[in-house]
């Protein structure tokens, strides 16, 4: 076969594809460490336990998938202590991720790292890594949007100990023009100022926290009934973006 020189770059994507992530892309390690989440976290970390991030030299590159979140399954999103990671949409993220590490090393030869969601834990900026690897853009709500399911994607991350081409950044310009449904919604106003301001946004995610529910593990999809955080999605909601165009999980793969 005549290498059009990304042929690599687009079976690792196919990877992720077959695994059952809805969209996926390639992203230096070099872009991102250049990304703005880096400078900004490090002057206001969000969790007290980060300590800077510590980069390996053999990681060239950034595999980053999305996992479509449709409104019509809210389930995905609810959070568990007793769920493994935490919420069932997360769940399957991380099983797509130890999927993918493998296929990756056993077809492909090529080494590679799961990544935590968590920046604390190691975890890499997933929003900065989508942007740079053409899977959407970053909205005025602060989050990814992209063409095909809007902002309703969450995301997960692989280190690849490879130098690849990265998929992006995609021409895409969905906010230009919008009125801005995204910033009127917040109950909280974080966006008052006109951009996203974390402090308001933590108050209602930390409000939600303390108002958990006892839900029935066949709804969480484990054994036993546990406490259920239901945490805020009015600005993802309200996006207009490809509104409709979700898809039931596992129809994408
Ligand atoms: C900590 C965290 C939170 C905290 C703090 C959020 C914050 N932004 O500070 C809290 C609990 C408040 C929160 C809230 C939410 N979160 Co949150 N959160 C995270 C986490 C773990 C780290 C994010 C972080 O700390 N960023 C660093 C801070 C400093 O930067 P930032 O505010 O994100 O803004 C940066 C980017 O926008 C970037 N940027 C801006 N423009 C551009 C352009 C380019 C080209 C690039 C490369 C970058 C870039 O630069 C900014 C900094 O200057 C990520 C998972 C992960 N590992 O990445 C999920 C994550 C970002 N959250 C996510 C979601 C969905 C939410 C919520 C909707 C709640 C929910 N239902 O889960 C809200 C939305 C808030 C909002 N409008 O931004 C999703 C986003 C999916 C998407 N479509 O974008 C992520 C990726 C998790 C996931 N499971 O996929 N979150």
């Amino acid at each position: 076969m005549k290498s059009d020189g990304n042929e690599i770059e687009k079976i690792i994507v196919e990877k992720a594809k077959e695994v059952g992530a809805s969209l996926a892309g390639i992203a230096t390690v070099d872009d991102l460490k250049a990304a703005p989440s880096y400078a900004a976290y490090d002057k206001a970390p969000f969790y007290e336990e980060y300590k800077g991030v510590e980069w390996r030299e053999e990681h060239k590159s950034v595999l980053v998938w999305a996992l479509v979140h449709p409104e019509s399954e809210p389930v995905l999103d609810w959070w568990s202590m007793k769920v493994p990671g935490f919420t069932p949409g997360n769940g399957v993220l991380r099983m797509q991720s130890r999927k993918l590490r493998v296929l990756l090393g056993e077809e492909l030869g090529i080494k590679a790292l799961s990544l935590p969601y968590q920046i604390e834990y190691g975890g890499a900026f997933l929003k900065d890594s989508a942007a740079l690897a053409g899977l959407g853009v970053i909205g005025k709500h602060n989050l990814l949007v992209t063409p095909e399911f809007g902002t309703r994607v969450r995301l997960r991350g692989i280190f690849i100990e490879k130098e690849l081409k990265p998929t992006g950044p995609i021409d895409f310009d969905p906010c230009t023009g919008c009125d801005m449904p995204c910033h009127r919604v917040c109950p909280r106003g974080a966006f008052r100022s006109g951009a996203f301001e974390r402090p308001f946004c933590k108050e209602e995610n930390d409000q939600r926290d303390a108002d958990t529910e006892i839900l029935d593990g066949s709804i969480m999809g484990i054994e036993e009934a546990s406490e259920v955080t239901k945490p805020c999605r009015y600005c993802e909601f309200a996006c207009p973006v490809a509104q409709g165009a979700s898809p039931a999980i596992g129809d994408s793969a």
